[in-house]
């Protein structure tokens, strides 16, 4: 299957200000130098770069009331939001090279939107180690990277909450969690009190990946928007080593390549935020490598081995 839209609109948004390591603001430049330009339109895609968004510098600064860098990170955020209603609004397929996962906060209150007003149904695909659901209120590290997800269900700091026009962007039934196995405490408990669907690494180990991945899709339709918010960290740091929070025990290449391989197949993805790469931590910049190889099976690049 093909997606539907055939032009990708790159949009860099190059700051650490959700963590409180240093260093994934220059994700956007290194998936540059991977290649991501050209390994997509090599795949017949119409691939427009539009550079990098601007935004205040990290102040690195203690927590206060239990976040940190709240104002720089609304202020990236809104620069997001905005790059990424316009991409969308052009018809265009928006990929977030970030920068930390507070930015899926600014692209997928965009994405929810545009789904609201064009009729469609959104589903998240959040493939991480960490399930990003912590609040100011519960966070142990008042870093905002480690929020995104509460904030899109409506829970979080008033000023990151409601973009989308509706208090909650997402509904706990629109996200589905992939390849989990860092979860603080008060986490569990939110995750279970929303009803999350948490697909971990203790599932994946017992179903497998196919398993997994099936279950996860066999419920969209034609009128479904998918979007992959594609945190690097998801993977195991074997592979991934240039990730701010290495969690060990992810899914190997292989499985990972599968689940790519499995939602191109679905034809449905219409936005993709690809976080969290951290150049100063990496090999030889081998995890913006991978992170290129895995968005070309995301837009089907094994399609043209193996006919369906
Ligand atoms: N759950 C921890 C760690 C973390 C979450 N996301 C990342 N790290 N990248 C926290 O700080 O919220
Ligand atoms: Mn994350
Ligand atoms: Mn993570």
């Amino acid at each position: 299957a093909l997606v539907t839209a055939s032009t990708v609109s790159l949009i860099g948004a190059p700051t650490d200000v959700g963590a409180s390591v240093r260093g994934a603001g220059m994700g956007p430049d290194a998936l540059r130098v991977a290649g991501i330009v050209e390994t997509l339109r090599a795949h017949k895609l119409d691939v427009i770069d539009r550079g990098n968004l601007a935004g205040p510098p990290n102040p690195w600064h203690e927590p206060a009331n239990g976040v940190r860098h709240l104002d720089e990170v609304v202020t990236w955020n809104r620069a997001v939001f905005d790059a990424v209603s316009g991409a969308l609004g052009e018809g265009h397929i928006p990929l977030l090279m970030g920068g930390d996962h507070s930015l899926a906060i600014g692209s997928i209150s965009a994405i929810a939107k545009h789904c609201r007003a064009m009729g469609k149904s959104l589903r998240v695909l959040w493939l991480d180690a960490h399930s990003d659901v912590n609040t100011e209120a519960i966070s142990p590290s008042g870093n905002l990277h480690g929020m995104p997800v509460s904030c899109l269900l409506g829970h979080g700091p008033a000023s990151l909450v409601g973009w989308s026009g509706q208090r909650a962007a997402l509904s706990p039934e629109d996200i589905d969690f992939i390849g989990i196995r860092s979860v603080d405490a008060e986490e569990k408990q939110a995750i279970r009190l929303l009803g999350l669907s948490v697909y971990d690494m203790r599932h994946i180990d017992e179903y497998g990946m196919r398993h997994t991945m099936t279950e996860i899709l066999q419920d969209l339709d034609a009128d479904t928007h998918l979007h992959v918010s594609f945190d690097l960290d998801c993977l195991d740091p074997l592979e991934a080593p240039g990730v701010g929070t290495r969690v060990r025990g992810g899914p190997t290449y292989r499985e990972m390549q599968l689940c790519m391989e499995m939602i191109a197949d679905t034809g449905l993805m219409g936005s993709l935020d690809v976080v969290e790469i951290n150049p100063a931590l990496d090999v030889r910049n081998r995890t913006a490598e991978l992170a290129v190889e895995f968005v070309q099976s995301l837009f089907g690049a094994s399609t043209l081995v193996r006919e369906r």
